[in-house]
């Protein structure tokens, strides 16, 4: 069953709001456009291959946290205290049942290994993924209804950012949400907070959050993270010129931009930027409009917050979840959360 909470935007629409952002955006100085504007099909197939490349750690470094304490999160979120841990697996405590949720519709592979713990500790479980693409929530309930005996998935077509919905849960369950992949990241911290209280609405006291922060480390291992050496992530951030051209008839070429990543230290994020080569004039045509770049001018396409000790923390406080537990890795480079709902 899919269930749609909100009417599924036309084609019509989305180009609409992708000629506005771009309009506003290309007005403001410094030039700015919005990083959801990535996630065209080309881009989103090319974030994939992004959490393939050798430099971008995070993928692979969230994966191995979950692979280790997979059936720890899920008896925490459960309600188990941290000192029964031992005993769940000789059935000798009972916890609550479980109904995961997933904000975006489920990085694969990082997921099933909850959804496996979950069907390990509780026989079956229902999984929500939430996402405004229906296409990516279907294929998501193929492949993990597939893979996994014991998952139901329901799909559920939301735009989690302005608010969640989910079915409420009977007595003895309680819901998880899965907010993994340092997709926090991708909002300024006072957004964030917005995102996480507005999920929070939609939850009960007691329900879960499992929240996947990427933490600040070496500068030499972001900039490779952000700029590899394949040029998949270069890639990536053109497709952004490419999809205007593309979706409303813009003239930008491609070779006239150079994708730049930076280290910016005092707000501790990475940024990606599009460097224009030389002074140029780019018409678009859906919005009938010249812009003018000066050699060296940027636009400013995302930011990527990179977490301090007890940020996280301090922002599931803000959103009204208690923290209770996190892991990270062996070289800290990246850690998982789960707070509860007060
Ligand atoms: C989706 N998000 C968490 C990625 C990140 O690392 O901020 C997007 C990305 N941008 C460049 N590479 C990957």
């Amino acid at each position: 069953m899919t269930t749609i909470a909100f009417p599924i935007p036309s084609t019509e629409i989305i180009q609409e709001r992708v000629a506005e952002a771009v309009r506003a955006g290309l007005m403001r100085r410094p030039k700015r456009l919005p990083a959801w504007l990535f996630y065209d099909e080309a881009g989103s197939r090319l974030f994939d291959e992004i959490t393939e490349r050798p430099e971008y750690y995070l993928t692979r470094t969230e994966r191995g946290i979950l692979a280790h304490h997979a059936d720890a999160m899920v008896a925490r979120a459960a309600g188990l205290e941290a000192a029964s841990l031992d005993r769940i697996t000789l059935g000798a405590v009972s916890c609550d049942r479980l109904r995961i949720a997933e904000l975006g519709a489920g990085s694969a592979d990082k997921t099933r290994l909850l959804l496996k713990a979950a069907v390990a500790q509780q026989g079956s479980v229902i999984y929500e993924p939430v996402d405004v693409s229906l296409t990516a929530l279907e294929a998501a309930k193929e492949r993990i209804e597939c893979e996994i005996p014991g998952v139901t998935v329901m799909p559920r077509v939301e735009d989690y950012t302005q608010g969640l919905e989910l079915d409420p849960t009977a007595a003895g369950e309680r819901h998880l949400v899965l907010y993994i992949g340092s997709s926090i990241g991708n909002f300024e911290p006072w957004e964030a907070e917005r995102v996480l209280s507005r999920v929070r609405a939609g939850l009960n006291p007691g329900d879960g959050l499992l929240l996947g922060v990427d933490l600040k480390k070496d500068e030499a291992t972001l900039l490779a993270a952000y700029d590899d050496a394949a040029g998949v992530t270069a890639d990536f951030n053109l497709n952004m010129l490419a999809r205007l051209n593309r979706e409303l008839g813009a003239e930008f070429q491609l070779d006239a931009f150079e994708h730049c990543a930076v280290w910016n230290a005092r707000e501790s994020r990475m940024e990606m930027h599009l460097e224009s080569r030389a002074a140029q004039r780019v018409h678009i045509d859906a919005l009938d409009l010249e812009v003018e770049f000066a050699e060296g001018e940027r636009i400013h396409t995302e930011n990527s917050y990179k977490y301090l000790p007890g940020q996280a923390e301090a922002l599931l406080a803000s959103a009204r979840f208690e923290p209770v537990e996190s892991w990270t890795d062996e070289q800290g480079w990246f850690r998982v959360h789960l707070g509860r709902a007060v």
